[in-house]
């Protein structure tokens, strides 16, 4: 691997994160790409060049430090046009990779299922496309290692068609498997179980919290993006109630919105949750930037409105005062410690408050052959009376808003 210098622009853009904190996720995101950080810089600019972005006369000091160096890659913290790096490229003679492309390498080693290393690479060569220029094109699960050298111009042609190919196959395969997907949840959905999906920004600690509540066994590490397709678990809560619990992928600030677009499939989980389970790391600098990106993301996805419990996690490692602080700033949040399964009696106490609001007491009259029904409402709800008029059954129940919902459209239907 290359010894790699990244570069943040700052462009005096007046906003929550202030340039030293970006600079300091592209540090984080580039090691969870595992790239070797050489040199960090951050500079300054009044407007974009758009040729080269920081302009000619950086550019070529960069050039100096890369040859003085002997760094064979530079990350950029920006979004890069395709004309813009290769311009970059030409003066500087290393690859030039902009934060998109190192999500996106992120993301490739992360996959795991089929839909989701699909999806990856759509988005990967969706974003090739239109930049088949220059060095810095090709990314790992095309080559190796981040920006790998790309095909020499002659085979440009062919390499175009050959992408267009590709994407036009992934399309099709992504399709197909989407709809798949979807007759799962279909299925799953017949078994009205209130969904609760643990969201928050990468690195908080969901995959951490899944495991603790449902003694699962996700992967959970100290990197970015340690998760990518979304996990599913069930659990009971201590009112009997069965719900399940979805991990998912971490969010970013300024997450590129084609990339939003492109994992639309694995956020998915997060529109058709019932419930959402904010989780905050209130040992990272940014909490509160981190929180509003959140809800920016959700706020793409169109599910600002869902309930939402915030979880502020990790409080092992903060001290009463600084917990105090937060407990003043996220009004209404649980302190928890998902690593020490710290406070998970409060948790589950906001879990089945939030849950009883989706539910609803409700009498129905169901006729005696419709056995499935009686069963859904006895394993659904609760039951709190019982009477036999000829062939009806005559019953009172407390039940999922869902479970409701259902049980009338099949008596509609009768
Ligand atoms: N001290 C402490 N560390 C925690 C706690 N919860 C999680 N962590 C650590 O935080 C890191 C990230 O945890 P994950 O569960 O992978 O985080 P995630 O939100 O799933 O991250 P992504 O999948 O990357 O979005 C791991 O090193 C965990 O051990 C906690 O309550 N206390
Ligand atoms: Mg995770």
């Amino acid at each position: 691997m290359e010894k790699t210098i990244l570069v943040t622009v700052d462009l005096g853009a007046k906003g929550r994160w202030v340039t030293e904190d970006a600079s300091q996720e592209l540090r984080e995101l580039a090691r969870s790409a595992g790239v070797r950080v050489e040199e960090e810089i951050i500079c300054h600019r009044d407007k974009i060049s758009p040729a080269y972005f920081i302009g000619k006369g950086k550019a070529e000091e960069l050039a100096f430090i890369c040859k003085e160096e002997g760094l064979g890659a530079i990350i950029f913290n920006n979004d890069l046009s395709g004309t813009q790096q290769k311009n970059l490229e030409e003066i500087i003679g290393v690859k030039t990779v902009d934060r998109t492309q190192l999500i996106l390498d992120i993301f490739a080693r992360r996959a795991r299922s089929n839909e989701g290393k699909i999806q990856v690479e759509l988005a990967q060569l969706l974003y090739l496309r239109p930049r088949l220029t220059g060095k810095g094109v090709i990314l790992s699960r095309l080559g190796g290692g981040i920006g790998t050298s790309g095909p020499g111009e002659k085979k440009l042609e062919v390499e175009r068609r050959r992408i267009h190919q590709r994407i036009t196959k992934l399309k099709n395969d992504l399709t197909r498997l989407t709809a798949q997907r979807k007759m799962r949840q279909k299925a799953r959905a017949k078994i009205p179980v209130p969904s609760i999906a643990i969201i928050g920004y990468t690195n908080a600690g969901k995959s951490t919290l899944l495991n603790a509540l449902t003694r699962s066994k996700v992967f959970a590490g100290d990197r970015l993006f340690s998760t990518l397709d979304p996990t599913i678990r069930q659990f009971v809560l201590p009112t009997n109630q069965r719900v399940i619990f979805v991990d998912t992928v971490g969010f970013l600030h300024n997450l590129p919105h084609h990339l939003i677009e492109s994992f639309k499939a694995t956020l998915e989980e997060v529109v058709d949750a019932d419930v959402l389970l904010h989780i905050l790391d209130v040992t990272h600098p940014n909490v509160e930037q981190q929180s509003e990106a959140v809800y920016d993301v959700l706020g793409e996805l169109n599910s600002r409105n869902k309930p939402i419990i915030t979880a502020l996690n990790k409080i092992d490692k903060v001290d009463e005062a600084v917990l105090l602080r937060f407990k003043r700033l996220f009004d209404n949040a649980v302190a928890i410690s998902a690593l020490h399964m710290q406070n998970f009696e409060e948790l589950i106490d906001r879990i089945v408050l939030q849950l009883s609001a989706l539910v609803d007491v409700v009498e129905f009259k169901i006729p005696q052959a419709r056995m499935d029904l009686l069963t859904m409402i006895y394993e659904h709800g609760r039951v709190l009376s019982k009477n036999y008029s000829r062939d009806l059954v005559i019953i009172r129940a407390q039940v999922p808003i869902k479970v409701r919902e259902k049980i009338k459209k099949a008596l509609d239907k009768d």
